[in-house]
């Protein structure tokens, strides 16, 4: 599995491997193609949604288009939306570095100014608009996000295309938090509940999210949780794995969301985290999981968390940059296909 180089290669992709925002008629023309990149920003979504049912989604399709280079081999490449944002926060282009051979579909929308929930509510719609089309295509995808409340657009997305997928959180933190339990107020560690229906006035509601029962999540290696996250787990039918021993046969049945927030990797191996948690797997076990559930075939979305401050140096852009590199060749290989 690679991503063959582009550079100085004709771009010719097939006909079937276009960016999904460029064809079959996405719902509305949201993109715009930035001259002289491949990068397509999604500016303002459509209101209205594309209903589509997959009852034998062929997710074993890739998430790539198939090109040719100079010497006429054809590779897979990468593609990525990307959601440049730490909750409703723009962050620096600096932040989040996707390969150059990755086509990106970045999601960018003008924000009202005021009500955080109004503004993150639209910066979800965009992101599950996108996702939703990208799915329709039956092409599994890949979100890169600056935290793990953005997941709720996706999960969104996912629904929107008439799937009813059940989720699967790689995340060192439980994320399991409402806002009464929290005390910090961090919104990034309510994610996974809100996904399953909690403070649902709040984002899932205006989203139009349908919340997952309990039993459709699993939460990966979670080791630094609060006490008032424990108790929910406690008496709560989550799933519970570790990176080490997850397979696809145990997971819920159906078309999985591969939830993966960097942080889940030991601290050490991922500079600049935010909420930084040690005693974590190798980056290369979260990947070796990644892969045995991709392998699965019922991964619709590889969503990646970068729940990181701006970079410091060079090398810190770099070391994010080549981790995010496996996490897309994975997303776009032909390996489990
Ligand atoms: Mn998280």
């Amino acid at each position: 599995m690679h991503i063959c180089p582009l550079a100085g290669a004709p771009e010719r992709p097939l006909p079937a491997a276009r960016p999904a925002v460029e064809k079959q008629g996405a719902p509305t023309p949201l993109a715009t193609h930035l001259a002289g990149t491949r990068t397509l920003t999604v500016g303002h979504p459509s209101p209205s949604h594309r209903l589509v049912s997959h009852t034998s989604p062929p997710w074993r399709q890739v998430g790539a288009s198939r090109v040719h280079d100079a010497d006429g081999y054809s590779c897979e490449v990468a593609s990525a939306i990307l959601l440049p944002f730490h909750q409703d926060e723009r962050l620096g282009d600096e932040s989040i570095v996707l390969p150059d051979d990755v086509r990106t579909t970045r999601i960018d929308p003008a924000l009202p100014l005021g009500d955080q929930w109004r503004r993150l509510t639209v910066l979800y719609d965009a992101l599950a608009t996108e996702v939703a089309a990208r799915v329709a295509t039956g092409r599994r995808s890949a979100v890169v996000t600056g935290d793990c409340l953005a997941t709720l657009g996706t999960l969104t997305g996912l629904q929107r295309a008439g799937l009813d997928p059940s989720i699967v959180w790689f995340d060192a933190h439980g994320d399991i938090h409402t806002l009464a339990s929290s005390s910090s107020g961090y919104l990034g560690g309510m994610a996974l509940r809100m996904a399953l229906g909690g403070d649902a006035g709040m984002l899932s509601a205006p989203l139009g999210l349908r919340p997952l029962s309990e039993e459709q999540a699993v939460l990966v290696d979670a080791r630094d949780l609060d006490p008032a996250e424990v108790d929910y787990l406690a008496g709560s039918e989550v799933l519970r794995a570790q990176v080490d021993e997850i397979e696809p046969d145990g997971l819920p049945e159906g078309p999985l969301l591969l939830h993966v927030d960097v942080d889940v990797i030991d601290a050490g191996e991922v500079p600049g985290l935010r909420f930084p948690v040690g005693d974590g797997p190798t980056a290369g076990a979260v990947l070796a999981a990644v892969d045995r559930l991709l392998a699965g075939g019922r991964v619709t979305v590889l969503d990646v968390a970068c729940p990181w401050f701006a970079p410091d140096d060079l090398m810190q852009s770099e070391r994010r940059a080549a981790l995010l590199s496996e996490f897309l060749a994975r997303a776009a290989g032909a390996e489990g296909t």
